[in-house]
């Protein structure tokens, strides 16, 4: 069925994306200018910086002397300026530490143009260690710190520059797609990935499914560096999240488990019902749901589209042995908790469907506790090959190299809270003119926008391509940027301590309007942390609500009584988080601060915080204007709504020319519906209870080297079934021409 083109609300975001002075409209987008690199990877610094990394491609940005491929944007002014990174990030992983720093893990071996293998090569002669064109040296083991800085800063320092160098600071094997997650401590485990890359981590058939003749990376480790000689036999990107209990709910393929990492006991939980995959390159979106004193901070995540495709379908290293791009995405959505507070067995339970199907689809927790879902397509998957598919030669691909079609360019927003077969809406929101396919990022920022960036289904920088090499930034106004006023609170912490005294913050009465004791009732405090984004995932991302009570004062002031962060940081890890004053669901901006001791170690911990009761005062009153209309998506603002038609009228003069060459792409986009994919995974209902240790894998000298991947996919040889793969190409670090 063909729904009804949305040529207004396209030329309004056209309008958006030529004028940077446009005001802020709820469900629209605005141009966020322009990222120099492709946004595979982004995270919040502070208050004033968003780092965003790429892999090593042949942008047209400049460093040093090479490509660049980091970037630092700044939240005022949209600009990005360039950063020097050293290795290959490639597909990293990402996560913060308890100082405010970030730290990602592992990518890919040096490259060159095209995607190929880097002019000097590691021992071996299988890999890039480096390329004499775009200078990256290989990230396959790197770790990169950046501490974030502000414009107070001198960012030429080299304090304020990411730290890149392997031959001090190094992962103990190679990664590529690997999982990070934080623990209560501030470390981070780092779990799995590919050694060499690929469409999926295996051979077909799958007759080795723990090293994939040694090309699956199933062991884990920690940062910092940890001995526990262990391994994991997880899929790449698999998805976790730290409990309370300080075990991490792992889901990858099918399978989900509680994972005491300490003593490495794996607890099965329930299959994914349908058979529905949620890891790369099937990549539903997932979140933790908001952690509050009303769910008694028990965690519940959700998993949202993917695909149910067929195993066979997923193929092999090589490339997938469907046209993923026929496939419908999932729409299915389902929840769990995995450690419920009255002791029944986790389930998982099926959830209101999303509005339409998506792969690549990735939720944004916001400031008001609703979670929005933006990027990605209707049909087929992540990833991109350069040499077809099993039945598909490369110049067959409609796409290009994209796996999936279709994108989804209208955002949608759940409520967790809402009555089931209410959750979903759409309602009032603008299609973007831009698709957000593979290797697109989108996150929070402080003013409680979100930043949406990247998409590059391309092996190299392709601006030509079907679903191109994209630089535009965006930038989505959720509902509540419907409400005149925000609130603007004051005293707001720079640090906060698990349990321990309360503090206070002042709310103005030209915060909001109406009736204070309301006003109070409805009023939360939260602390949300952003993560690390990438591959329609925010690793790290939380939202956790803290319990307060309040004082109204006659002036119409409110004065907030604030407890500190539950007196367990597997709850919410040490680090830097953003806290927003929310009133009836309207978030003032964000805050930045640090949670914990800002070390790696044991946190501090006190008793909970006790709180005062509250006390109101019945004549006391807000300042600020009532509300007068209803805001999109049923947003009703603090003190009024606006929806100005400026973006509209600018898009009428300057949107003509632009709209007819987006047509064609725009075009498809809510044409087709998922449909019930004929067969589905077979569910496993036994898993190893252990995982091996890493005197099980091969020692790197004795094996063979075979083949070895450049880059994602498709540029390299397809392997020989049974086929040795070289696991550690000798990496020698003197050898490194760093410099
Ligand atoms: C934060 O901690 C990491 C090590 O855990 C360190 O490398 C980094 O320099 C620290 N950042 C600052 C700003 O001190
Ligand atoms: C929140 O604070 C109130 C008031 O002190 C208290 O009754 C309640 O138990 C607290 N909730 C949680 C989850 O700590
Ligand atoms: C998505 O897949 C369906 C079913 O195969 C197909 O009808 C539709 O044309 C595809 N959409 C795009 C944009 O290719
Ligand atoms: C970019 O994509 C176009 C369209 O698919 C293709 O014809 C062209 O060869 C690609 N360019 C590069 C440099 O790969
Ligand atoms: C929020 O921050 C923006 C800058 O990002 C600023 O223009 C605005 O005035 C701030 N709003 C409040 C309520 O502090
Ligand atoms: C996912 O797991 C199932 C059950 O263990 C297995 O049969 C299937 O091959 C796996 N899928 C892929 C794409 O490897
Ligand atoms: C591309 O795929 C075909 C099979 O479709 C295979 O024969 C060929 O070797 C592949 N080429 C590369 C460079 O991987
Ligand atoms: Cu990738």
């Amino acid at each position: 069925m063909l729904l009804p083109f949305p040529f207004l609300s396209l030329l309004a975001s056209i309008a958006a994306m030529f004028s940077t002075s446009l005001a802020a409209n709820a469900g629209s987008f605005s141009d966020g200018g322009n990222t120099l690199i492709s946004a595979m990877m982004m995270f919040v610094g502070n208050e004033e910086k968003v780092y965003i990394l790429d892999k090593a491609e042949g942008n047209k940005a400049q460093i040093n002397g090479h490509p660049a491929w980091g970037a630092v944007w700044d939240i005022a002014s949209h600009q990005a300026t360039p950063m020097d990174v050293r290795t290959n990030s490639f597909c990293s992983s990402g996560m913060h530490l308890p100082n405010g720093s970030y730290i990602t893990f592992g990518g890919n071996g040096a490259i060159g143009p095209g995607g190929n293998i880097g002019s000097q090569l590691n021992s071996g002669g299988f890999s890039g260690a480096w390329d004499s064109q775009y200078q990256d040296f290989d990230g396959t083991r790197a770790m990169r710190i950046l501490n974030p800085c502000a414009n107070a800063n001198d960012f030429a320092s080299a304090s304020c520059q990411w730290f890149d160098d392997p031959t001090i600071l190094s992962l103990k094997s190679t990664r590529w797609y690997s999982a990070a997650e934080a623990t209560g401590d501030g470390n981070v485990v780092i779990i799995g990935g590919f050694v060499n890359g690929g469409y999926v981590n295996r051979n077909y058939p799958n007759i080795d499914p723990l090293t994939e003749g040694n090309a699956a990376n199933p062991t884990y480790e920690y940062y910092p560096p940890r001995f526990l000689a262990t391994t994991s036999g997880l899929n790449a990107y698999a998805h976790t999240f730290l409990m309370p209990s300080g075990k991490i709910f792992v889901q990858a393929n099918i399978s989900t488990v509680l994972w005491d990492h300490e003593n490495n006991i794996e607890t099965p939980l329930p299959n994914m019902p349908g058979g529905v995959a949620r890891v790369y390159p099937a990549s539903g979106a997932t979140a933790m749901l908001p952690l509050t004193p009303d769910n008694n901070y028990t965690p519940t995540i959700i998993f949202c589209g993917g695909s149910d495709m067929p195993e066979y379908n997923y193929g092999d290293y090589r490339f997938p042995y469907a046209d993923t791009w026929n496939i419908p995405a999932s729409q299915d959505c389902q929840r769990i908790t995995p450690e419920p507070k009255d002791g029944s067995a986790p389930a998982y339970e099926q959830d209101d469907n999303m509005l339409e199907g998506r792969t690549m689809g990735q939720f944004i927790i916001l400031p008001d506790g609703k979670l929005l879902v933006v990027n990605g397509a209707l049909n087929g998957t992540a990833g991109y090959s350069s040499n077809g598919t099993l039945v598909t030669p490369q110049e067959g691909m409609p796409f290009g190299e994209s796996l999936a079609s279709g994108p989804v360019v209208i955002p949608a927003i759940y409520d967790p809270t809402a009555p089931r077969g209410s959750r979903w809406s759409n309602k009032g929101f603008d299609s973007s003119p831009i698709p957000r396919l593979y290797h697109s990022s989108a996150i929070l920022l402080p003013d409680a926008s979100v930043l949406i960036a990247g998409s590059n289904p391309n092996i190299d920088v392709n601006t030509s391509a079907f679903f191109p090499t994209t630089y535009e930034a965006e930038i989505f106004y959720p509902p509540y940027f419907s409400a005149m006023t925000r609130p603007a609170p004051i005293g707001m912490p720079k640090t906060l301590t698990y349990g321990g005294n309360p503090f206070n913050i002042i709310i103005p009465a030209t915060s909001y309007a109406g009736s204070s004791n309301d006003a109070a009732d409805a009023t939360t405090v939260v602390l949300m942390r952003g993560g690390f984004t990438t591959h329609a995932m925010n690793m790290g991302q939380r939202h956790l609500q803290l319990n307060n009570t309040f004082t109204v004062n006659g002036d119409g002031s409110i004065t907030l009584h604030v407890a500190q962060v539950p007196p367990n940081p597997n709850i919410f890890q040490p680090g830097p988080a953003f806290m927003f004053v929310n009133i009836r669901g309207i978030p003032s901006n964000g805050s930045y601060l640090i949670v914990g001791n800002g070390q790696v170690g044991t946190q501090p911990i006190s008793p909970a915080s006790v709180l005062p009761a509250n006390i109101r005062v019945a004549s006391a009153s807000g300042s600020a204007s009532r509300p007068s209309t209803t805001g999109v998506n049923d947003a009703t603002g603090t003190g009024g709504t606006k929806k100005s038609s400026l973006g509209l009228i600018i898009g009428l003069v300057v949107g003509g020319i632009a709209l007819i060459a987006l047509v064609g792409t725009i075009i498809g986009v809510r044409l087709a519906r998922r449909r019930a994919a004929a067969a589905r995974f077979v569910p496993s209902s036994s898993r190893s209870t252990e995982f091996p240790g890493p005197d099980m894998l091969p020692a790197p000298d004795t094996i063979e080297p075979q083949e070895m991947r450049s880059s994602e996919l498709g540029a390299f040889t397809p392997l020989a079934l049974n086929d040795k793969r070289l696991l550690y190409h000798s990496f020698k670090l003197e050898h490194l021409p760093f410099r």
